[in-house]
């Protein structure tokens, strides 16, 4: 009983009265709902044995790019999408289903027909059956129908240990053998370390209201696991591509298998080599899709709590920013108190009396406004939203096809409209008009795992019936893909209202491509020093996953950050896709200015450093848009056959050129840092280091130990406000002897006219002759017809503590040339060049 009554009080402080009685009641409802509808949660779980695995091959036949494979208890069907690209289907029936009947899939982004022909053979042996592709090898045992992946020599990049299986209560299986050395990452936002070895990780998207490190499952869960074995030899990736509620166990039960399941649906997986795991995440974005590009101010930072409010306190806060701390700042977000009584698409009419005024003064200080946006859709008749939404039956039902689904969350009671209807997706998007109308930026999507208030379940009970596309579902198949359908629905309506301009959607929730939509946040983490350093392995093992566009909240949301906690968070933030300070309703405000000196200046010049950082790491989202190479990386995906950095997760490369060690404790002011092979420049001192190597390097709270690649072409911005402040009038390249090749990639920041041709891509290549003499050759090439504001260079060469003897641009002496006041430097300036030479004696 005090149990009860202590909970009911914290959900009375927390919730307000009305919703702790929704709460309650709701917890009574479904008591009721579910002696109808049958039982909620996850379903007890067959044993090992008594799944119904394939049996011997009975026959094969090929069709197309599918080969199908008949055995004594059901059949494959295997379709080779690309030489490193196979598709695994199984199905219970002995009948071989018909390989051209493929069910939708929300993952997936390139369809079948989409794929150009890949050639392959089908060689049979005493006692196997085996595709072979230019790439690779999938060899299926005859006497057990059991598969293996192979590499052309032979080699075993992955194979089945009970393989596949099915039980007659819906249940699917893959049990595969663990490689001795394998690591495990992927499997999208998970609260652990960077290798996924060793533990279970269930796949059921969870509003976990604060997480802590280790909690499993969060918000956002990803059925793609990639493997790492053989001394980094082999690399590949697994998408099982099954939205049911699921789980991956990743040798927890077992040390030597993995294997990854549901409580229903199809096995049906994605195999993909590498052996590069970048080959991988490649080919991973080519299947479920890639981001398009941002608009450049989202690279800017962000400012947020849960919330600002009312209208006067975000003047101020903007005011600030512009005229008494001089941060720069591009964005500030409106939690839900801006809303009336936590009605989505309405303001609170005292608070925010006139939004439309309000915006249009914060364009003009150059800030841009994100509005948060939950699925849940306030119970009142009298609600636009809610009339609309019940005149148009877009709300999720119970399995009696009339009774409404109902739960709590901030407003009280609420329906939610069902996001995997495409009827409803229109209808959704199309409510952000309102928004638009009033000149807001973006939106942020929260809340969409989705979650639910009350101790019963955090989410819809199981039974609750979805469209799917048509095909009808229940919870347990929807609820994964509940969250990135409601981005989808919102992005879609964003582009049709805006057509010009690139949408900006934030989510809380997603799933495997949920990429093609939205960035995210890592949601509700907390103010302390391990989860500083968990923002590390969170986010390089999301980019893995495909979602390269994400960051945490800065300082943490739950609790309130000391000073140095948050400038350290800050500091790594600067290197992170998405740089946003928020915090929770309880805590303090957690603005760069709110711990006063030092910290405020050391903020100030890191937000500053991430607005110079503008041009390279713009570049390296196009990259990302391209290829769907993350932003931010492990290092393992540089450097893979370099086995120290296979579970490397407290430092990563940002881009290209750089390695960032955040300081992740406490008071410390020197850190140690592992330097792959090659050379390393200290960013803020020019000092090289030669890898492979730990070194020891000092960190003081002013800066974030920072090392550039040595044959990097470093493109930096000028400092400004916010993007657009001004024109740029000169951009500098920062060239850290050695060879390489860089790239900057320019265009209008906002609109789609890139997608004509309206850029300018610059191929930059580095080459140096240590000498000596000491040499160095600048090749500048570029394509596309943008052409940027700026039309001189200054070339920042590091690393060498004197004048050259001979400094030429396309064959013409360049004056302008000088030591730079540390004596590790030295800056030219030139215009236009398409070679530059500089030689010392
Ligand atoms: O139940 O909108 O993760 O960023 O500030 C909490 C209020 C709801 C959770 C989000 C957080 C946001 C908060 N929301």
């Amino acid at each position: 009983m005090p149990n009860i009554l202590s909970l009911l009080l914290r959900g009375i402080k927390q919730l307000g009265l009305v919703t702790t009685w929704d709460s309650i009641t709701y917890q009574m409802r479904q008591k009721r709902y579910q002696a109808r509808f049958g039982s909620s949660g996850p379903s007890s779980r067959p044993a090992k044995s008594d799944y119904l695995r394939p049996g011997h091959i009975t026959s094969h036949t090929r069709q197309g790019r599918t080969v199908t494979i008949t055995c004594a208890n059901g059949s494959y069907a295997l379709t080779l999408l690309a030489p490193d690209l196979i598709r695994v289907r199984f199905h219970p029936t002995p009948t071989p289903q018909s390989p051209l009947s493929i069910p939708h899939s929300y993952p997936i982004a390139k369809p079948d027909d989409d794929w150009p022909p890949c050639d392959f053979h089908v060689v049979e042996t005493e006692a196997t059956v085996e595709i072979k592709t230019s790439r690779l090898a999938c060899r299926v045992a005859k006497a057990s129908g059991k598969l293996a992946f192979l590499d052309l020599e032979g080699n075993v990049v992955n194979e089945d240990e009970a393989g596949v299986g099915y039980h007659p209560a819906g249940h699917v299986i893959c049990h595969k053998r663990i490689q001795p050395d394998e690591h495990f990452y992927g499997l999208g936002e998970r609260t652990c370390r960077l290798d996924r070895r060793g533990r279970r990780y269930e796949m059921w998207n969870t509003d976990p209201q604060t997480y802590q490190p280790d909690q499993d499952p969060i918000h956002l869960c990803m059925p793609v696991l990639l493997g790492l074995h053989s001394r980094g030899r082999q690399g590949y990736g697994i998408l099982f591509d099954n939205t049911f509620r699921g789980r991956f166990d990743l040798g927890a039960s077992r040390a030597d298998v993995a294997s990854f399941e549901a409580e229903g649906g199809e096995l049906c997986y994605y195999f993909i080599y590498g052996p590069a795991l970048t080959t991988v995440v490649e080919r991973y974005t080519e299947l479920t899709g890639r981001m398009t590009l941002p608009p450049l101010w989202v690279l800017g930072y962000h400012q947020s709590r849960w919330s600002y409010c009312p209208e006067a306190r975000v003047r101020k806060l903007a005011a600030d920013f512009r005229e008494v701390h001089h941060v720069p700042c591009d964005c500030i977000h409106l939690d839900i108190h801006y809303m009336d009584g936590y009605r989505c698409f309405t303001w609170d009419p005292e608070r925010f009396p006139d939004p439309a005024g309000l915006i249009a003064d914060l364009h003009e200080q150059g800030f841009k406004v994100i509005v948060i946006i939950d699925p849940g859709i306030k119970t009142d008749r009298r609600y636009w939203v809610c009339k609309s939404g019940l005149e148009q039956d877009v709300f999720c039902k119970y399995p009696d096809g009339k009774t409404l689904f109902k739960g709590p969350v901030w407003p009280g009671n609420c329906y939610f409209p069902d996001f995997t209807n495409p009827r409803v997706r229109a209808w959704w998007g199309d409510l952000y008009k309102v928004l638009t109308d009033v000149g807001v930026d973006g939106v942020w999507n929260d809340m969409n795992e989705p979650s639910v208030f009350g101790p019963l379940g955090t989410t819809f009970p199981d039974f609750v019936r979805h469209d799917l596309e048509g095909r009808g579902g229940d919870h347990v198949e929807a609820h994964n893909v509940y969250g990135m359908q409601m981005a989808r629905a919102t992005v879609e309506g964003l582009m049709r209202l805006r057509p010009d301009e690139r949408p900006v959607v934030i989510t809380r929730s997603g799933w495997a491509g949920v990429q093609r939509y939205a960035l995210s946040w890592t949601g509700d983490n907390e103010a302390t020093w391990e989860q500083l350093w968990l923002t590390m392995p969170m986010l390089m093992n999301l980019g893995l996953s495909g979602l390269a566009h994400t960051g945490p909240d800065v300082g943490g949301f739950s609790g309130f950050a000391t000073g140095e906690l948050f400038t350290r968070w800050l500091q790594m933030g600067v290197f992170l896709p998405f740089l946003r300070a928020h915090t929770s309703l309880h805590d303090p405000d957690q603005e760069p200015w709110s711990w006063g000196e030092p910290y405020l200046s050391v903020n100030r010049r890191h937000i500053e450093l991430r607005y110079r950082l503008l041009p390279y790491l713009y570049t390296a989202f196009w990259q990302c848009a391209q290829t769907g190479l993350p932003i931010v990386r492990p290092l393992l995906l540089a450097f893979q056959d370099d086995t120290a950095t296979h579970t490397l997760d407290d430092q990563f490369l940002c881009g290209d050129a750089f390695l960032v060690a955040p300081v992740i404790e406490e008071g410390a002011t020197r850190r140690s840092v592992y330097l792959p092979a090659g050379v390393w420049y200290d960013f803020w001192t020019d000092e090289p280091f030669r890898g492979p190597a730990h070194i020891e390097v000092e960190a003081p709270l002013e800066r974030v130990p920072l090392f550039v690649r040595a044959g990097s072409v470093v493109p930096l911005g000028s400092p400004m406000q916010y993007v657009g402040e001004g024109p740029a009038d000169r951009l500098t390249l920062h060239v850290y002897p050695g060879d390489g090749e860089g790239q900057l990639y320019e265009d209008d920041g906002h609109t789609w006219a890139f997608q004509n041709g309206n850029y300018r891509l610059t191929h930059f290549i580095l080459s140096t002759d240590e000498g000596p003499p000491l040499r160095l050759d600048l090749r500048r090439q570029t394509e596309g017809h943008y052409e940027p504001e700026y039309r001189d260079f200054e070339v920042v060469i590091h690393g060498v503590d004197r004048l050259p003897h001979t400094a030429t641009a396309d064959g013409e002496p360049i004056e302008q040339c000088e030591l730079d006041d540390s004596g590790h430097a030295i800056r030219l300036y030139v215009g236009l060049f398409a070679c530059l030479i500089v030689e010392w004696a």
